[in-house]
Formats: C-alpha cells, sequence, structure tokens
C-alpha cells in the first residue's frame, strides 16, 4: 500500500459489505509519504467484498474475489 498524501493518514480495510458487519482485513493507519506490506487471506467465498480507507470512508470501492 503507497500512501502518497504527504501528511495525511490512510489505510485499507476489507469488509464483507458496505455495512461493514464483518471485518475480513484492516490494514494499519500509515500517514505518507509511506509504504506497507499488508498480507492477509482473501475469503473462500467468491463475491463481491467492500473495502475503504477507515480515516476517509468516502475513499471506498469492490474487493471481488473470483
Ligand atoms: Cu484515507
Amino acid at each position: 500500500f503507497d500512501n502518497q498524501d504527504g501528511g495525511i493518514p490512510h489505510n485499507v480495510a476489507v469488509y464483507n459489505s458496505p455495512a461493514r458487519a464483518e471485518e475480513i482485513f484492516v490494514g494499519e493507519i500509515i500517514t505518507g509519504p509511506a509504504e506497507i506490506t499488508y498480507t492477509f487471506t482473501a475469503p473462500e467465498e467468491p463475491g463481491t467484498y467492500y473495502f475503504q480507507c477507515d480515516v476517509h470512508p468516502s475513499m471506498n470501492g469492490d474487493f471481488i474475489v473470483e
């Protein structure tokens, strides 16, 4: 994860859905400019999951398992 946003903290966190009832992976928040390597196991079940920056939840998207 490459946070190129100087002075701004971000992370990547994956949840089961936008309601975030279940955490799949919550990456450490880092303040840019900085990089971190995240290692996690994707769900076994194919489907469309959800990711966001926990600091800025408007930064989000689909996490697709095929
Ligand atoms: Cu952010």
